[in-house]
C-alpha cells in the first residue's frame, strides 16, 4: 500500500498500523495542493483528484484537523494553517479562563483504488488541556488528551498513540473495506 503524505509521523502511525496487517507501506513524501473549504471531505476527495494525476495507484492520503467545541469547531479544515501560524501556545491562549474545554481529532483517508475514490473516517474525542504536556508526536498531540486517559498524545509512543486516535479509527474502516475489497496484489 502506498501513503501520500509530507508528514513523516503520519506515514510512521499508519506503518505501524499496517505492519499489525502483514502490509507494508511505502511513503510517498510530497506536499500536494488542498482546496479550501469548511467540508473536509470535499478537501480530501479534490486532493485524491489532484494526486492521481501524479501518483500511480493505488494510494491513499489523509486529512486531519482538530476541532474544539468551545471554538465552534476552529480550528478544523484551518489546523495546519492555525497551528504553523500561532502553534500550541496561540491555542492555549486563546482558551485562557475557557472551562468547556472539549475537542475532537477527526481524520479522513481517501483512498483511490484506480477506478474510484473512497472515504473512510475516524474521531477522537477528549479535552484541551491547560499547558503542553509531552514531547512525542506532533501538532497538537502534547495539548490533547483523549477521554479516558490521563496523558495527551505527546506523552504516548506511537503504538498507545494508535491505540485510541483518530487515524487508528479511520484505518479501521480502511482494513475492514480493503478485508471485503482489496485486490491482494495491490494491497
Ligand atoms: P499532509 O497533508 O502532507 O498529509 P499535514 O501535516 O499537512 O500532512 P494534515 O493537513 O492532515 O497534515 O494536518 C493538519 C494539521 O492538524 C497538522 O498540521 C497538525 O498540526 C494537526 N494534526 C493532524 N493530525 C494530528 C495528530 O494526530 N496529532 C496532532 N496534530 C495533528
Amino acid at each position: 500500500m502506498k501513503i501520500v503524505t509530507h508528514n513523516k509521523n503520519k506515514y510512521l502511525e499508519y506503518k505501524e498500523k499496517f505492519y499489525e496487517y502483514g502490509i507494508k507501506l511505502d511513503w510517498v513524501n510530497i506536499e500536494y495542493m488542498e482546496i479550501q473549504s469548511d467540508d473536509p471531505m470535499k478537501i480530501v476527495y479534490e486532493s485524491v483528484e489532484y494526486v492521481k494525476k501524479i501518483v500511480e495507484e493505488p494510494f491513499f492520503l489523509e486529512d486531519a484537523g482538530l476541532n474544539i467545541k468551545s471554538l465552534n469547531g476552529f480550528p478544523g479544515p484551518y489546523s495546519s494553517y492555525v497551528h504553523n501560524k500561532i502553534k500550541n501556545s496561540g491555542i492555549l491562549k486563546l482558551m485562557q479562563n475557557i472551562e468547556d474545554r472539549s475537542a475532537e481529532f477527526y481524520a479522513i483517508i481517501g483512498y483511490f483504488d484506480g477506478n474510484e475514490t473512497h472515504l473512510f473516517k475516524g474521531s477522537v474525542k477528549g479535552k484541551i488541556i491547560e499547558e503542553e504536556k509531552g514531547v512525542n508526536g506532533f501538532g497538537y498531540d502534547p495539548i490533547f488528551k483523549p477521554n479516558n486517559s490521563d496523558k495527551t498524545f505527546g506523552e504516548m509512543d506511537i503504538k498507545e498513540k494508535n491505540s485510541f486516535s483518530h487515524r487508528s479509527m479511520a484505518f479501521n474502516e480502511f482494513i475492514e473495506y480493503l478485508k471485503k475489497f482489496g485486490e491482494k496484489n495491490k494491497i
